[in-house]
């Protein structure tokens, strides 16, 4: 009405409220921070719901995830086309899952699929391994990586398949060592 500016219908403020753990007053300064981005190519009315995807370098760039050694699987992870391009809807939610206010069963599933880097619902060996030199910044030998896989492995694959399922995972998660969690998302 008048003047003010409608960057939302009210219904889509309901959507996005529902589906996220924002405020309505939040949900519309993420969205001045996803348009800050690239204001060339975001517009200010999303009311026609415009296809309009931002470059994983953008979104990488952030302050919250520029030194995030796992920045890039994160953004793949909650991105639609899972190369990391985010839609404001992908970006929404992902910094919900982020926030404080998500619940831990929810920050542990997202983790473990940030954790499973070739998407394939487990986290093998080789999962755990590139999650522990990303984890450690490479400060690890490769010696000391294999021994901590084979340890963690050993404590948490309560089948035995020799991988972690969801389920393992989440038992893991309640009293994993600190270094096994994930930071930004305060697993
Ligand atoms: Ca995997
Ligand atoms: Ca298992």
């Amino acid at each position: 009405m008048g003047n003010k500016q409608t960057i939302f219908t009210p219904q889509q403020l309901d959507a996005y409220q529902d589906c996220t753990f924002f405020t309505r007053k939040e949900i519309l300064r993420l969205f001045h921070r996803y348009r800050d981005l690239a204001p060339q190519l975001v517009p200010l009315d999303y009311t026609t719901q415009p296809d309009v995807r931002l470059p994983y370098e953008l979104i990488g760039s952030m302050p919250e995830l520029k030194d995030n050694p796992f920045r890039q699987r994160i953004a793949e992870v909650f991105s639609e086309d899972g190369e990391g391009n985010m839609t404001l809807d992908d970006f929404l939610d992902m910094f919900s899952v982020l926030s404080e206010m998500a619940p831990k069963d929810l920050k542990a599933y997202y983790a473990f699929k940030i954790y499973d880097f070739n998407n394939d619902d487990f986290i093998c060996k080789s999962d755990l391994e590139q999650t522990l030199n990303k984890l450690t910044r490479n400060e690890l030998t490769e010696d000391e990586v294999r021994m901590v896989c084979e340890k963690v492995l050993d404590e948490a694959d309560m089948d035995n398949d020799g991988r972690l399922s969801l389920e393992d995972f989440q038992h893991m998660i309640v009293r994993a060592p600190d270094f096994l969690r994930l930071e930004l998302l305060h697993v």
